[in-house]
């Protein structure tokens, strides 16, 4: 493992290949799942593609020298699968090697640290026709693409991700159905779908530790404690079973490399079926704990007792066009609780930065010491750039500061946190959302050639990181 110990904390921004790179078709890449479901699926509801996006495959080197500009040392992005290994296994391309070697070699010339995610949603289309995460036999190509990885680009970046968001990927994938490929309040999928993910994970750890590359690897969770709503009554179990659904399923089997045993029989009481589920599997976990933990932030699950109804999902990818509040109903486990006093974005999602600090606290009540990088944050809005395409988003800037100042008062009060990822460095494709709901800390025209202007928030963002350099300094 490197010494992050030693490391200065990381200030930076983040995005992921399907979302930024463009060129879906270039240099040998094979198609991805993502390809198949934008051009053609009745799903996905805005018609949005990731085809061309902000081509960050040929507007790398703008945005990193941006990014460094704005006072960032690192840069978390992912790798396209089906760009290493178009058929998701077997022959390497070596036109997706050169582009991640012009991108990570261009990262270190301007002093900026790769993290690099290795999957992060976009499946090669092979893969993904053999039954995807469903099919075991996604352990073995995982691991295949992961020690292609290590191996090519191993002896530069020291800051490596298996896999990001694994429960929610899963979840949109077949419980909302949003995701390819689309299923909906499909249990028996999604809790296969997790556990593939988890072993995947565990073996690219074990194979990255064998390797001995000198640096660190770990995994990227969708940060979700759960809070209770104070009338509920069954307090305990519903926070119990919300808890092993969301967060253990994945932080106890890579930070302690114990699948959680009470989930197992959780799922057995419920019918859902749990024989993918190996015993070997459990050295498996137990060889792959993570060096550290990665936390995208934005939200805390707050829920109540089960009232009645069926299983259901509540999703908005319509934005202002809807107003569905994001939750679910389990029948007789529980369901979303609405706090009248919380705000929400217009996609219907709490905005909460106390979410931060307890998330933190949580973490390291559990896991110790784990190092912890926040490695995504941010706010997604509408926006409407002045006659100089400048936007003013200072509610972007109100949300995160608000979510740094609860982050930097659980390192006060001893959280291991390393690092801080704003999402996104870009506007970029917002999936099933398309390009209206925008993130970057740097517009993009996508009519004009994709120009780049710096927001406001990139401004401010670099002027946070400068007070906290030259506290550090002092
Ligand atoms: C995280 C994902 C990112 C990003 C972000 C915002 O869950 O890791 O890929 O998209 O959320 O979500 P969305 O774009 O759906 O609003």
């Amino acid at each position: 493992m490197q010494n992050i110990e030693k490391q200065k904390f990381l200030w930076g921004s983040a995005t992921a290949a399907y979302q930024c790179e463009g060129a879906w078709d270039a240099d040998g890449k094979g198609l991805g799942e993502w390809d198949v479901f934008s051009h053609g699926n009745p799903l996905n509801i805005n018609g949005a593609t990731g085809d061309v996006s902000c081509d960050f495959y040929h507007h790398y080197k703008e945005d990193i020298d941006m990014l460094k500009a704005g006072g960032q040392n690192t840069y978390r992005f992912s790798i396209s699968w089906a760009r290493i290994l178009p058929n998701g296994r077997g022959a390497v391309n070596q036109g997706g090697i050169d582009f991640y070697n012009r991108v990570i070699d261009y990262c270190l010339k301007q002093g900026v640290e790769p993290n690099v995610t290795l999957f992060h949603y976009d499946l090669p289309e092979a893969i993904a026709k053999e039954g995807g995460w469903e099919n075991r036999a996604i352990v073995d190509a995982f691991a295949e693409y992961a020690r292609v990885c290590f191996t090519a680009f191993g002896d530069r970046v020291k800051l490596w991700v298996t896999i990001n968001e694994p429960k929610y990927y899963a979840y949109c994938s077949h419980m909302v159905g949003n995701y390819p490929p689309n299923h909906r309040h499909d249990f028996n999928r999604y809790f296969t779908t997790v556990y593939h993910e988890a072993v995947a994970s565990a073996k690219a750890v074990a194979i990255y530790h064998s390797l001995k590359l000198n640096g660190s690897i770990g995994i990227v969770h969708d940060s979700s404690n759960v809070e209770v709503a104070p009338d509920t009554k069954e307090k305990e179990r519903v926070h119990m079973i919300a808890d092993l659904f969301y967060n253990r399923i994945i932080l106890d089997t890579a930070c302690k490399g114990e699948f959680p045993g009470a989930l197992i029989s959780l799922l057995r009481e419920y019918g859902i079926d749990t024989s993918y589920i190996k015993f070997e599997d459990m050295l498996v976990f137990l060889q792959g704990k993570v060096d550290f933990l990665g936390l995208n932030v934005y939200n805390r699950f707050y829920i109540t007792d089960y009232s009645a109804g069926e299983t259901e999902v509540f999703h908005n990818n319509k934005g202002a066009g809807s107003n569905a509040k994001e939750g679910i109903r389990i029948r007789d486990w529980y369901e979303t609780a609405i706090d009248p006093n919380t705000k929400r974005n217009l996609w219907g999602r709490e905005i909460y930065p106390k979410c931060m600090y307890n998330t933190l606290m949580e973490i390291k009540e559990r896991y110790g010491d784990i190092p912890v990088y926040i490695t995504e944050n941010g706010h997604g809005c509408y926006e409407k750039p002045n006659d100089e395409g400048y936007v003013e988003d200072d509610e972007r800037i109100e949300m995160m500061q608000g979510y740094i100042d609860y982050m930097l008062k659980a390192m006060e009060d001893g959280c291991n946190v390393r690092g801080y990822y704003a999402w996104s460095t870009m506007d970029l494709y917002s999936w099933v959302n398309g390009y209206e709901k925008r993130y970057g800390l740097v517009r993009v025209d996508f009519d004009d050639h994709n120009r780049r202007y710096p927001k406001k928030s990139y401004y401010w963002f670099k002027k946070l990181i400068e007070d906290y350099r030259k506290a550090e300094e002092e």
